[in-house]
């Protein structure tokens, strides 16, 4: 087939959303990179003849079931699960479930997708997956949790495998969540193996794996700021969430001297100008891991102000790690940042940033590291407490925090490798990561014919 008879980047899309009506985040997550790959393969036959990219937004399998479980009042309940298998080419699905009411198929498909890229990125062999259900474990006992944890796994386990399908942790799914449903796989196929990361250390989890997203997408904004001799020392930020990585994200950031001044629930923000020291920190973490409580708590405790219902975008700062959820940062807030005189992004969450916002981030040459690239640290421990697991061994936490920043740094290269960046000039990280992504797996699809 000539060049020219190939699909255009609107006709692709077009075709995407006619088969997956509805599906707004998948269709999002799959445009940002199509964007930039149409371009990268503009001259290159060989992956238009393979239909490489149309293949990469067709998951290779869906599954989805039905969750029954019963509440402490004795109600039956019926849940939703998901396990979406989007690509194997360099590596076992690899991904993690969240828990969360608003969860459905396009947000895994999104998450899956994105999965794929992020797993290439991080140099480990990893394919990308992702699962979950729109269960609320916000206001559950412990007991409920358990139940709920048992009765997804009693159908998950037929899907997944240590050298299939490896799951791990994401929103609503943390250390208590992995150990209810690694006890119930291990229960159900009397098989010890590593079927899923984000393990307590006891039963060959990995240190520094809850640790890992957050310290990862904060070495990645050093890196970046290296780059143009830079550094975070001194530097104020705006913090979102406050669940796993913006906890560890703020205790990285305050290791390397800056000052975190807002964090945020799915109620609203605090706007702490003492800064999220390591002591409130302390009470954060408390506060949202053991006690399971509000933001508004931390608050009243500290004295400083709770704003309700809005997002921590419009406080003036000089760097910006959304660490909550996707769409978190609408374009309007980005041009808002961009005002107040911000100098870079990096994504914690995955996906948070809307399309127009990543454009005026980039227009405005303001640093900005994509999700797929900026919180790709967690992933990557997650594949290294798998091969922990498949050696029997535990690795020390030197060894384990030396492999986070070697990869977050080979990530960083790789990005400006494809970035377009020379020299010190400006770089394009979102083009790097997803055509340094694509190349990996792409060339691997190739390998393996039409499958
Ligand atoms: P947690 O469940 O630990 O924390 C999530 C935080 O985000 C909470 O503060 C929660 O508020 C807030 N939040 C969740 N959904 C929404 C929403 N719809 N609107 C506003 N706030 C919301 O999750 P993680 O910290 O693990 O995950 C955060 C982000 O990071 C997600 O995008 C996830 O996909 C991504 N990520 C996670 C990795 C990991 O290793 N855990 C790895 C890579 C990316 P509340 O307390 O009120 O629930
Ligand atoms: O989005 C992500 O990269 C995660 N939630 C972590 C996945 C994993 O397998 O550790």
């Amino acid at each position: 087939m000539a060049v020219s008879d190939h699909v255009n980047l609107e006709q692709f899309m077009e075709g995407l959303k006619r088969r997956n009506p509805g599906e707004n985040e998948f269709h999002q997550a799959v445009y940002e990179v199509a964007v930039n790959i149409f371009d990268y393969i503009a001259d290159k036959e060989v992956y238009h003849e393979a239909q490489i990219l149309r293949r990469m937004a067709e998951p290779d399998r869906v599954v989805s079931f039905r969750v029954c479980w019963e509440d402490d009042r004795g109600n039956v309940r019926v849940q939703r699960g998901w396990r979406v298998q989007n690509n194997n080419s360099i590596g076992p699905y690899k991904g993690g479930l969240r828990f969360h009411p608003s969860v459905n198929q396009s947000i895994l498909k999104f998450l899956a997708f994105e999965q794929t890229f992020k797993n290439s990125l991080t140099g480990l062999p990893m394919g990308g997956g992702k699962g979950g259900s729109n269960f609320n474990p916000k206001g559950k006992s412990d007991n409920e949790i358990m139940r709920f944890c048992q009765s997804f796994m009693t159908e998950l386990y037929r899907h997944v495998g240590e050298d299939t399908d490896i799951p791990a942790g994401d929103i609503g799914v943390g250390a208590r969540e992995i150990g209810f449903l690694f006890g119930q796989y291990k229960r159900i196929t009397n098989r010890f193996v590593g079927v899923l990361t984000g393990k307590g250390i006891e039963f060959g989890g990995s240190r520094i794996r809850p640790e890992a997203t957050g310290y990862g997408a904060v070495y990645f904004m050093q890196y970046m700021l290296e780059r143009i001799g830079d550094s975070v020392e001194g530097k104020s930020c705006l913090v979102s969430g406050s669940g796993n990585v913006a906890q560890y994200a703020i205790e990285k950031i305050n290791q390397l001297g800056g000052k975190v001044v807002t964090a945020s629930d799915s109620g609203g923000f605090v706007h702490d100008p003492h800064g999220i020291d390591a002591e409130r920190l302390a009470y954060l973490m408390d506060l949202k891991n053991v006690r399971r409580g509000r933001l508004t708590e931390y608050a009243e405790h500290f004295g400083c102000e709770y704003v309700a219902g809005e997002r921590p975008w419009k406080v003036p700062a000089d760097l910006a790690f959304p660490c909550a959820t996707q769409n978190e940062i609408s374009t309007a807030e980005a041009e808002t940042l961009i005002h107040n005189g911000l100098r870079g992004v990096s994504e914690g969450a995955n996906m948070p940033t809307e399309q127009d916002g990543i454009h005026a981030f980039t227009k405005a040459r303001i640093l900005f590291a994509p999700s797929k690239a900026a919180n790709a640290g967690g992933v990557a421990v997650s594949g290294l407490e798998m091969s922990q697991n498949a050696e029997r061994r535990s690795w020390t936490e030197d060894e384990l925090q030396e492999s986070l920043r070697s990869i977050m740094k080979g990530i960083h290269d790789r990005c400006v490798e494809h970035g377009g960046g020379e020299g010190d000039g400006y770089n394009d990280y979102v083009r790097g990561a997803n055509v340094a992504a694509f190349i990996k797996v792409a060339d691997a699809m190739l390998a393996f014919g039409v499958v």
